[in-house]
């Protein structure tokens, strides 16, 4: 337990969710679109005995391409490293974007353990199965191009969706995510997600578990699939979500996409009025301009 942590200089809020466990993935550090800030404010209000870092953490494909590392980024990897050191147990199941890490499995990094998958057993006696899930998507095993091809075109939504956004904060309209509506629409009409949730409930079954947390389609979801708990935790680029364990061993969905949303630097924000959520001041939508698939 991390309880002699004390508030840095930034000025911590205080821990205001104290649980058992918390699963992030899909963090994508090291692009654009990777929500660092919010996810930052996230960690430092958070306090957990267990955390899973469940892929796509740090993301290999994109800093291939263009490097991309802004001090927020660092300011992650930092907390999470400190949070190791002070007490909680960090766990790293790598994804599809940080598969270089896969490398490492069984290593321990400052503090930090690097596992293929794992089992975590719930306060209540449930054995869920971590993994990212990549394994189960059809794309990235059969197609790894098409994967690549899909990255570019949806950073090109992300692109759109800014100034989607642009416009509709001009309007004082507040902030909504194009390329989380299209790829809900899209994935869903294709039946893309449905076999990838079932593919992953299905490996969870075989191997014993009551259940699965994953990532990697960056859509933060609690339900049952023919017996198996199918818990995913979202990602920190569109949905802004982590998947906690209570001290009970009551799992839910922690959404932060709310918070996001208020002005970080109001100067540049246009004002909504009082009621409904502010609009994405202009960096914010920038760091949204590119992010990554799934
Ligand atoms: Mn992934």
């Amino acid at each position: 337990m991390d309880l002699d942590e004390q508030p840095t200089p930034a000025g911590d809020a205080p821990v205001s969710l104290d649980v058992r466990t918390v699963w992030i993935s899909d963090l994508h550090l090291g692009t654009p679109g990777c929500q660092a800030k919010a996810l930052l404010d996230f960690l430092r209000t958070t306090r957990c005995q267990t955390l899973y870092l469940v892929g796509d953490i740090i993301d290999g494909w994109q800093l291939r391409r263009s490097w991309y590392w802004p001090q927020s980024h660092n300011d992650v990897v930092q907390k999470l490293l400190r949070k190791a050191r002070k007490g909680t147990r960090v766990v790293f199941v790598p994804g599809n974007h940080d598969e270089f890490a896969r490398r490492y499995v069984t290593h321990n990094f400052g503090g930090v353990d690097v596992v293929e998958d794992c089992m975590h057993v719930t306060a209540d006696g449930r054995r869920l199965w971590v993994t990212h899930g990549d394994l189960f998507d059809g794309v990235i095993q059969c197609a790894k191009w098409l994967a690549y091809a899909g990255d570019q075109a949806y950073e090109f939504t992300l692109k759109v969706n800014r100034w989607f956004n642009h416009v509709r904060a001009s309007m004082g309209l507040p902030y909504w995510s194009l390329s989380r509506f299209l790829k809900h629409k899209v994935k869903r009409a294709v039946s893309y997600v449905a076999e990838f949730e079932t593919a992953v409930a299905r490996e969870a079954k075989k191997r014993g578990a009551h259940g699965v947390v994953c990532g990697h389609i960056h859509h933060a979801e609690i339900r049952e699939i023919d017996g198996v708990l199918y818990c995913n935790d979202g990602d920190w680029v569109e949905s802004l979500t982590a998947l906690v364990e209570h001290h009970d061993g009551r799992l839910e969905i922690i959404d932060r996409s709310a918070q996001a949303v208020q002005p970080v630097q109001p100067v540049v924000t246009v004002p909504t009025g009082p009621v409904g959520p502010q609009p994405l001041p202009v960096p914010v939508m920038q760091k949204a301009e590119a992010a990554l698939t799934t």
